[in-house]
C-alpha cells in the first residue's frame, strides 16, 4: 500500500480540526504543539506506510509504558534528558553562566524527603551484605571558588544490586537517600555503601523498545546530587566512579568526563579511622 494524502487539503483541514484551532476555549500553546506533533506522526505514517497493525501495536507498547515509572525510564534512553540539558547547557553559555561542576541528567528515581544530615552520618542501611562500605566526601563551593556553607546536599544511589529504595521493595525506607547539610566549610562526608550500575528490567516495556534498537539498558554504578543554596542556581548533577565497563556506554548517555572519580581504595579500618571517617568500616 503506498497511498500519500499528508500534503492534501482534506487532511490539513482534518489536522487544524483536531488540533481544536476553530474552538475557543483551551490553550493556544497546547494546541501549537499538538498541531505539530500530530502533523509530524500523521506525516510519517504516510512516508512510511504504517499499517493498522503496526499503529496499534505502537499504542499497546504506550499503554504498557504508561504504567509505573516505564515512560521516565524510557525517556533518557531516547535522549530526552541529555537533550534538555544539552539546551540548559546553551542557555547557560549565552548567558554568560560558565564555571562549576556540569549538570547532568536526574533521571526518574528521585525520591523527595530523604532524612537530613548535618554535614555527616550514614546513607545505608546495613541491610546489605554483598555490600562495600564507600566514604563519599565534598566540599561545595561557588564559581568563585569560595565554600558554600549550610549548602543543601540531596544524594541518592543504588545498593549492591543496583537497586534504590522505594522502588526496589526489599529496600527499606529512604535507604541510600540523604539530604546533608554542608558544614561551616562548605564540607560533607558521609558513609554509605559502593553502588552498582543499574539495569532496566529485561522484560520491562522500555526494555523491549530498546530491544528494538538493538541497544542495551545498562548505566554505569552512578551517584546522584543535587545541591542547592539560597541565592544559588540549583545543580542536578551525577558522579560516576571510574572503571565501570558502562562508564561510556550509558544507555541513558549522562556520563560527563569532568564527572567521571576515580574512587581510593582504603584496606584497613585503621587508615579509614584516621583519616577521620565514622564506621562501621566494613
Ligand atoms: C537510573 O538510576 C538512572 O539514574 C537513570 C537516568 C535511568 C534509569 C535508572
Ligand atoms: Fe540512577
Amino acid at each position: 500500500m503506498t497511498v500519500k494524502i499528508f500534503e492534501t487539503p482534506e487532511v490539513q483541514d482534518f489536522l487544524k480540526a483536531v488540533a481544536g484551532f476553530d474552538q475557543d476555549g483551551g490553550s493556544e500553546r497546547a494546541k501549537q504543539i499538538l498541531h505539530r506533533l500530530l502533523s509530524d506522526l500523521y506525516r510519517l505514517i504516510d512516508d512510511y506506510d504504517v499499517t493498522p497493525e503496526e499503529f496499534w501495536t505502537a499504542v499497546s507498547q504506550l499503554n504498557a509504558l504508561g504504567q509505573g515509572t516505564q515512560f521516565g525510564l524510557l525517556a533518557p534512553g531516547l535522549g530526552f534528558d541529555h537533550y534538555l540539558d544539552m539546551r540548559m547547557d546553551a542557555a547557560d553559555a549565552e548567558a554568560g553562566r560558565t564555571g562549576g561542576t556540569p549538570r547532568t541528567i536526574e533521571g526518574p528515581l528521585y525520591v523527595a524527603g530523604a532524612p537530613e544530615l548535618q554535614g555527616s552520618g550514614r546513607m545505608d542501611d546495613g541491610n546489605d551484605p554483598d555490600a562495600e562500605a564507600m566514604w563519599l566526601t565534598g566540599q561545595v563551593r561557588d564559581t568563585d571558588g569560595h565554600p558554600v556553607a549550610g549548602a543543601k546536599v540531596e544524594v541518592w544511589h543504588a545498593d549492591s544490586k543496583g537497586g534504590y529504595s522505594f522502588f526496589d521493595p526489599s529496600q527499606s525506607e529512604y535507604n541510600l537517600r540523604r539530604t546533608i547539610i554542608t558544614d561551616a566549610e562548605g564540607r560533607y562526608a558521609v558513609r554509605s555503601i559502593i553502588p552498582s550500575g543499574y539495569g532496566c528490567p529485561p522484560d520491562s516495556p522500555t526494555q523491549q523498545v530498546l530491544d528494538l534498537l538493538g541497544r542495551h539498558g545498562q548505566r554505569p554504578a552512578h551517584i546522584h546530587y543535587f545541591i542547592s543554596a539560597p541565592g544559588h542556581q540549583h545543580l542536578t548533577t551525577q558522579i560516576n566512579l571510574a572503571g565501570d565497563p558502562y562508564t561510556y556506554d550509558d544507555f541513558a548517555f549522562a556520563t560527563r568526563e569532568e564527572l567521571v572519580v576515580p574512587g581510593q581504595r582504603i584496606e584497613d579500618a585503621a587508615e579509614a579511622e584516621k583519616r577521620g571517617f565514622e564506621g562501621p568500616f566494613t
